[in-house]
């Protein structure tokens, strides 16, 4: 079994973090899943990472978007018909919205007023992405949608005259099992008309050495962001993980294409979660599996697209190769 990305929404938090907890410290291996990185702290050192040096992929996307904004735009809004379409612009997981103003100045030339309806299961990442976007472009009106897109959320029904663009974008599809990335992109495509697409931004297979760097930085920032983890259950289920006793692994499998990252227990020990009435043992050289990071080779976004029920129209990459942005369309 390896670390499952979806956040359940039925449960409040700290009862999540519990079953995320008992289900992964009681398997063979010890997995745990990589949405318990982001609470406050990990948030923050996720953002340190997106300007690592060696984490070539915000970089990388935020160039691709810069350099083909309005074609990716003038694509999204391609119509047979005479009437031109208006755009909403959607985006998944949407964090701080970084990269996606890159997108909504381009729409906003483009067509003057556009609507951004960004989701995201955290309310603060909103509020501020909200503001920010709003004060930087006041012809975008944001209306954030508090909710977990791995789990039911609803969008509200576009106008006839309107495209909805579904962004996803910053490789967060890589979290995932094919399994479950084709099922996530189905379920958003359930929820699309004919004219409707989705932007799927995807890392791409590399040179060992640059993916591995990518996801062990000479800074330690992300051996921090992994080992945040562990400091994060101390506090939500008084557990006693002494983070300093684990290591950072990251390692490329080249059989599941994809990056993985793990914390090694250094000594044969027990931690108890105070909380919980629950104990984990580890043996010296034990691992927690923490995250899978998919990066895919050519024509695997396509397909993974297609199996979704998208039309792969177009695609964007850079001048390396490293990373690729691709639209779906609803036909
Ligand atoms: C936010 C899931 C895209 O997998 O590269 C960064 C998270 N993990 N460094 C990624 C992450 C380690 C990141 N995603």
């Amino acid at each position: 079994m390896t670390p499952v990305a979806s956040t359940p929404t039925e449960l409040n938090i700290d009862q999540q973090v519990a079953a995320a907890v008992c289900t992964g410290l009681a398997s063979t291996p010890k997995t745990l899943p990589p949405w318990l990185f982001y609470d406050e702290a990990g948030s923050r050192l996720f953002e340190q990472i997106t300007e690592l040096p060696e984490y070539y992929l915000t970089r990388t996307e935020r160039d691709i978007l810069s350099r083909h904004a309005d074609q990716i735009i003038a694509h999204a809004t391609d119509s047979r018909t005479y009437l031109t379409p208006r755009l909403r612009i959607a985006e998944l997981g949407a964090g701080s919205a970084d990269k996606t103003r890159i997108l909504l100045r381009a729409a906003v030339e483009a067509q003057g007023e556009v609507l951004y309806e960004p989701v995201d299961v955290s309310t603060t990442a909103l509020v501020v992405a909200q503001s920010r976007i709003e004060r930087e472009i006041p012809d975008v009106r944001v209306r954030p949608i508090v909710g977990d897109y791995t789990n039911g959320f609803k969008f509200e029904p576009t106008a006839p005259d309107e495209r909805r663009l579904v962004l996803y974008i910053g490789s967060s599809i890589g979290n995932f099992e094919p399994a479950e990335a084709a099922h996530l992109l189905a379920k958003v495509r359930a929820q699309l008309r004919p004219g409707d697409g989705m932007l799927l931004g995807v890392d791409l297979v590399k040179d060992e050495p640059l993916l591995v760097a990518a996801y062990d930085d000479a800074a330690g920032i992300t051996a921090a962001f992994n080992k945040n983890m562990l400091a994060r259950l101390n506090r939500d289920l008084c557990a006693n993980f002494d983070p300093h006793s684990f290591a950072h692994r990251a390692v490329w499998n080249p059989v599941n294409s994809r990056m993985e990252m793990h914390l090694e227990s250094n000594r044969a020990q027990r931690v108890r979660f105070a909380a919980l009435e629950f104990e984990a043992e580890f043996a010296a050289g034990e691992t927690i599996h923490t995250e899978c990071s998919y990066k895919y080779r050519p024509g695997q976004a396509e397909a993974m697209l297609s199996r979704a029920g998208f039309e792969p129209a177009a695609n964007w990459t850079d001048e390396k190769g490293w990373f690729a942005v691709h639209l779906g369309q609803v036909h």
